[in-house]
């Protein structure tokens, strides 16, 4: 007995120890991203019996366009706000988070097949200023304790997070910076903050999001969850830029990792949105299809069938070209800052093959006179530059370094924009 007793106590340490090397690993570890890829065939290339493009506005008003349509329709499915502008605020809290910023419940009415559906939102906005830069940001788990015990909570707290168990789960497939965006630090560096649950409107789950109420396009066989997001996200712009209280052109979105790949097509759809700050989105987001070494197109395909119209999943090879590849989507964000954020460990989403799609959609950038990626090394961002690349040590997720490099690109990109630097002049 006493000696069973003993094995079973070293055997137990020895998973805690086994774990707890696992975890240190996951945080610290400087794995390389391995090589980078050759390059992808220039955006500026003929493009399908589209001749060369050469100078921005042929990109602007030919190039631009045609892309837009190959995405939507081969890969992901139509993306574009859902809601009517109309939002109806109502204020939460006027002095939250110790007094430094206004808490408002925002309820947008989309217009789903079924009828109107309710979609809500979080709004924080500085207390101190008038017209701010606004991020627009999914959650995953919930918000800061303060702020999530003022909303009502089955629309920010899926069933998963209601328990430690579900949100020690979360935290450990998505980091540990995963549950709480620092409100506060966003707040105290003068930005806005609206955030949504998706899964609220767009679940994460095959079953779930066939009958969920809203899909960008009318048929749900046409579209797909990324789709969903990225109309979600698009119908928060829509029902923020008007606010008198947002600089409508320093409107961001932050999406990590599947939302990453929403973040990614709701500005490559939509000009509007003045930047966007991708976390290791992977295949189907920044990294190229064509190159990866992490997760293959078949591979997101067969696993997250609901992601992709069903047209796309039926046939994971056939629906796209190899040159319709994901330095495309980067591309159509030119002239607009982008930050992706990678993670060595990370091979899965290949921080290599997307560093070569930056490379790449950077030609576009040098049409608009920008330079776009300025950094030949995947560890050294040049954080001014319009598209700036980290790899930070560690595995998937989201650390409180990432949420630090967001937010110190949006001071520079957004600082230096013009139209908050003569807003600031104004005094508005
Ligand atoms: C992975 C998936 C990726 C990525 C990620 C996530 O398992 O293969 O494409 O989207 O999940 O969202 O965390």
């Amino acid at each position: 007995m006493l000696r069973e007793w003993r094995r079973f106590h070293v055997l137990a340490t020895m998973a805690v120890l086994l774990v707890a090397i696992a975890w240190c690993v996951q945080f610290t570890a400087r794995a390389s991203p391995g090589s980078v890829p050759g390059p992808p065939t220039s955006p500026l290339a003929a493009f399908e019996g589209d001749l060369p493009v050469a100078d921005s506005s042929a990109w602007t008003s030919r190039r631009a366009p045609l892309l837009r349509s190959a995405f939507v329709e081969r890969i992901y499915g139509a993306a574009a706000p859902v809601a009517s502008a109309r939002a109806e605020y109502r204020t939460i809290d006027s002095s939250a988070l110790e007094r430094t910023a206004q808490l408002q419940l925002l309820t947008l009415h989309l217009d789903a097949p079924g009828g109107a559906t309710p979609f809500q939102v979080a709004l924080l906005t500085p207390n101190a200023g008038t017209r701010f830069p606004l991020l627009v940001l999914p959650v995953f788990c919930g918000l800061d304790s303060d702020v999530d015990a003022r909303l009502p909570s089955p629309a920010w707290r899926p069933m998963r997070c209601r328990t430690s168990l579900g949100r020690a789960l979360t935290q450990l497939s998505h980091g540990d910076a995963i549950l709480q965006p620092p409100l506060r630090a966003m707040i105290a560096r003068g930005y806005a903050v609206a955030v949504f649950y998706a899964g609220d409107i767009a679940p994460d789950d095959p079953v779930l999001f066939s009958e969920a109420p809203i899909h960008p396009s009318a048929d749900a066989q046409e579209s797909g969850a990324i789709a969903a997001w990225a109309s979600l996200y698009l119908s928060v712009f829509e029902a923020l830029h008007t606010n008198p209280r947002i600089a409508p052109s320093l409107i961001a979105v932050w999406g990590h990792s599947r939302y990453g790949k929403a973040a990614l097509l709701a500005a490559g759809v939509d000009p509007r949105i003045g930047a966007v700050i991708a976390n290791q989105s992977g295949t189907f987001g920044a990294t190229l299809s064509s190159a990866t070494r992490g997760e293959t197109t078949a591979q997101i395909v067969r696993r997250f069938p609901h992601w992709f119209p069903a047209r796309l999943a039926a046939s994971p090879r056939g629906r796209y070209s190899d040159e319709l590849d994901q330095h495309l989507l980067l591309a159509l964000l030119a002239p607009r800052p982008i930050l992706l954020g990678n993670a060595g460990l990370d091979r899965w989403s290949d921080p290599a093959a997307s560093f070569s799609a930056a490379r790449s959609a950077s030609e576009v950038y040098a049409l608009f006179g920008r330079i776009g990626l300025a950094q030949d090394d995947m560890r050294l961002p040049q954080m001014s530059a319009e598209i700036a690349f980290y790899v930070r040590p560690g595995g998937h997720g989201v650390r409180s370094s990432d949420w630090d490099r967001a937010l110190d690109f949006l001071d520079i990109h957004f600082n230096a924009a013009p139209s908050r630097a003569s807003a600031a002049s104004r005094g508005v």
